[in-house]
């Protein structure tokens, strides 16, 4: 076996976004592209540490298992020691965190574009996690991106293509390669979690029906072991369980607006299931419905919280703080204020969490976008929240209806919608910005109309309370004297264009106005974020091509 050294020249193009480098597939599959980001990631990993073994999988998209082969055949030729590659090439997002943290290893190399569509003409992603389990800080992803704009060559052996479908082990060069089953550590970390006895009983009771869509994507097998084998769940309750190349044709985002069969099979039946639950395409997102019903992401994460002492574990261990990203509404605030714990507010993007829990500051952290999780591993964990709330209803002997209202009427309700503007230019997403920023100075003490009076307005800046390093420019917030807020910022995951991200939120404590049309309540202040952004005339858009 020999290891050659190809020539290559920099694509401009290898920033990676929110979470890693994500790009259609055609990119992806276009010469040397890539290896020149595998190598990037090489040259920036202290490969001659203790530590030299690397967790390698993806969600099990499309070029998948041939993005594998070539990224084993250049660890093999970098110098790596040892990689544990899940079976298949197959690893959920969350259980390569636990992976990463059980064995601990250097990191792992996560090939996923996440909730992005698959397939010949969908998406493909690559991302790097750090030794706690989490995804690369900007430091870490500012180097690689530094390292692929002046990469001259990589190293790849030209050895045989691995056989991944068993658990063995292979050599390749000095490296070796053990196949793993993930979902045996994963499933027995979530049973060491929740109280398995207490949902197995409601499963079994005959009273609660559930659905779980796993929408053709990477937890079908991890649902099967926990929610059918280790519960008792029936398998016809476990919907769309086969992981496919292009999750069944679909898109696999855990919305209202893509899970259709689940949401009409929780919406549209004469009875529907008393619980509905889907996952994305590498299972670190999550949707939670009752029958009838959606918990908004930002009020799971604050119910999560304000409930954790019906969990044993988080009884035990106590609620440290809680993290969002700000976009997030500020549920989780009106929580961590009642519990005297701290709250923080971070950038979007789940790596800004991993100082705060390696440091025992927070137990729970979320996003607007579908992400939930704690301090058991570094990553957004969507089976977790499922576990979570089926624990929480079998404690509560409650429906997720009536946990979210008595929710609401003791903490207040914060209506939150996000409104976005897909597949815009990359010029007019990054003008409109620009004129937000300058136009930031005359915002404040402005009042929009008589209950509208802007307190702050500003463009994001984070300062990680353990290192110290400082993130900028990470969203623009107008902030109202009576807590209503428009956000504004660019999505980081897209592959096309420029998306232009608003979030908007309004406080209301009064219990007897908390079943208002969520759109409508918010009108006036969608009005304001249309006018203050000048959103048509940059656009030339009247309305927004997703609503969440
Ligand atoms: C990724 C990150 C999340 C982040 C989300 C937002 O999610 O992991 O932390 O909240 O992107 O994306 P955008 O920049 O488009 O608003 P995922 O599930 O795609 O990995």
């Amino acid at each position: 076996m020999t290891t050659k050294i190809i020539s290559t020249s920099p694509f401009s193009d290898q920033a990676p976004g929110t979470s890693g480098l994500r790009k259609d597939v055609k990119t992806f599959k276009s010469e040397h592209y890539l290896c020149n980001f595998i190598q990037s990631l090489f040259n920036c990993l202290d490969l001659s540490s203790g530590k030299q073994t690397l967790v390698l999988g993806g969600d099990g998209r499309y070029f998948n298992p041939e993005a594998i082969q070539i990224i084993l055949k250049m660890a093999a030729a970098n110098g790596v020691k040892k990689i544990l590659l899940g079976k298949n090439g197959i690893l959920s997002t969350p259980a390569a965190s636990t992976i990463i943290r059980k064995y601990q290893t250097l990191g792992g190399i996560l090939l996923t574009a996440s909730h992005n569509p698959g397939g010949p003409n969908g998406d493909f992603g690559v991302k790097y996690n750090i030794s706690n389990g989490g995804p690369a800080p900007e430091s870490l992803t500012d180097k690689i991106f530094a390292e692929s704009q002046q990469i001259s060559q990589y190293f790849i052996d030209d050895g045989h293509d691995i056989d991944m479908t068993q658990c063995n082990v292979h050599t390749l060069a000095n490296m070796s390669i053990e196949i793993i089953d993930p979902v045996k550590d994963y499933a027995d970390q979530m049973e060491s979690i929740f109280n398995f006895s207490c949902i197995k009983g409601m499963i079994g009771s005959g009273s609660f029906t559930m659905v779980f869509d796993a929408m053709h994507a990477v937890t079908g097998p991890y649902a099967t072991e926990i929610l059918g084998q280790r519960l008792g769940l029936d398998a016809a309750s476990i919907t769309n369980a086969k992981p496919s190349p292009n999750f069944g044709g679909g898109h696999p985002d855990p919305s209202l607006t893509t899970a259709k069969a689940l949401v009409n099979t929780m919406f549209n039946e004469s009875h529907a299931p008393n619980f509905g639950a889907a996952s994305d395409g590498d299972g670190d997102r999550h949707m939670i419905l009752g029958d009838y019903f959606f918990v908004n992401p930002s009020d799971s994460l604050a119910i999560l919280a304000a409930n954790a002492h019906c969990i044993p574990h988080y009884k035990k261990i106590g609620v440290k703080g809680i993290a969002r990203s700000m976009p997030t509404s500020q549920a989780a605030d009106q929580v961590a204020k009642k519990m005297q714990i701290p709250i923080y507010e971070t950038p979007t993007g789940w790596k800004f969490f991993g100082n705060l829990l390696d440091n025992d500051k927070i137990t729970f952290c979320g996003e607007e976008s579908f992400g939930g999780g704690a301090n058991h591993i570094r990553e957004k964990d969507g089976l977790w929240a499922v576990l979570f709330w089926l624990n929480l209803i079998a404690a509560k002997h409650d429906s997720v209806e009536n946990i979210v209202r008595k929710h609401w009427a003791e903490y207040g309700r914060n209506y939150y919608s996000r409104h976005d503007y897909e597949a815009i230019t990359l010029e007019q997403g990054e003008e409109i910005m620009a004129h937000l920023r300058h136009r930031l100075p005359l915002l404040t003490g402005t009042q929009l109309d008589n209950n509208l009076t802007i307190s702050q307005a500003d463009d994001f800046t984070y300062i990680d309370p353990i290192d110290s390093s400082v993130s900028q420019h990470q969203g623009i917030r107008i902030i109202f004297e009576n807590q209503s807020r428009i956000v504004y910022r660019l999505s980081g995951t897209g592959t096309q264009g420029a998306t232009l991200r608003i979030y908007i939120e309004r406080y209301e404590q009064d219990s007897k106005l908390h079943d208002l049309d969520i759109q409508e309540t918010l009108k006036d202040l969608i009005m304001h974020s249309l006018q203050i952004a000048e959103v048509q005339k940059m656009t030339g858009r009247s309305k927004a091509s997703n609503i969440v």
